[in-house]
């Protein structure tokens, strides 16, 4: 009898499970939030030369990073927020959390026709009577198409109106998902986990408020969600083990 790791790698070897990369590439021109007036905002990425096989090191190149906790595709720990400040940090994370079901929930033509489209409840029941209920530990994925906006920054943040305008979820669908389902994070394609105009719902960024409040993560500028089926793909979120992080940039990949 192989064990279900041998099988894995088996399936792996033949083709018949892939690995997805739902990761952005991270670079020095990766979008970034943009909060409002007075809040501050965070750097993007910066490479600092040290050698370039050069006289500062002959046979070898590397860089110094400057870079903020919140940028590209990242995780939400929950001492980013206030109401999770007693929580987690990103070191603390369990590495069980990071492993789950992912369940992908495809809003992608309503986001093209309204880009202020928000989940609701009823969205999520709906999915939930086709394909079962949100699983244990499992990782909720919203597919909004915001993905292919990703390479240009204007698109991406969409603010030429001087507000934000980018899909997201609902409060009251933050609270309940957060509240009184299982799941361990949810993960979007959009720059931050919450809707563009989110800061002005009740709570202010409610995924941030409910999900961190309530012990849970979020992932952020997701890629390549439309290779995943609805259900039955397992998730690997890989962040940093920064001690007292609130986030980290991080790797996420999919098996399908
Ligand atoms: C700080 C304040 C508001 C937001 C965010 C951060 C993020 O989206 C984030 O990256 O956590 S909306
Ligand atoms: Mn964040």
């Amino acid at each position: 009898m192989p064990t279900p790791v041998q099988s894995l790698l088996e399936a792996l070897a033949s083709g018949s499970v892939q690995v997805i990369d739902l990761t952005q590439p991270l670079h020095e021109r990766t979008p970034v939030l943009k909060l409002p007036e007075p809040f501050a905002n965070t750097p993007g990425l910066t490479r600092h030369e040290i050698s370039r096989y050069d006289d500062r090191g002959p046979a070898w190149a590397w860089s110094w990073l400057e870079i903020g906790e919140h940028v590209g595709t990242h995780f939400d720990a929950p001492i980013h927020w206030i109401t999770g400040r007693d929580g987690e940090d990103v070191a603390s994370v369990p590495p069980r959390r990071l492993v789950g079901p992912a369940f992908v929930i495809d809003k992608s033509a309503e986001a093209a026709a309204d880009p202020d489209y928000v989940l609701t409840v009823d969205d999520v029941r709906a999915f939930e009577a086709e394909h079962g209920a949100l699983p244990d530990g499992g990782w909720l994925l919203l597919r909004t198409g915001w993905d292919a906006r990703a390479h240009d920054e204007e698109a991406f943040l969409n603010a030429s109106s001087g507000m934000p305008r980018t899909p997201g979820v609902d409060a009251e669908c933050a609270r309940w998902l957060a509240q009184d389902t299982p799941i361990a994070g949810i993960g979007v394609e959009t720059v931050g986990t919450d809707a563009g105009g989110a800061g002005a719902f009740d709570p202010p960024f409610p995924v941030h408020s409910y999900f961190l409040g309530a012990g849970k993560y979020g992932l952020t500028q997701l890629a390549n969600l439309a290779q995943l089926p609805p259900t039955g793909a397992l998730i690997v979120v890989a962040p940093l083990k920064l001690v007292d992080g609130t986030g980290t940039p991080t790797r996420v990949l999919a098996l399908v």
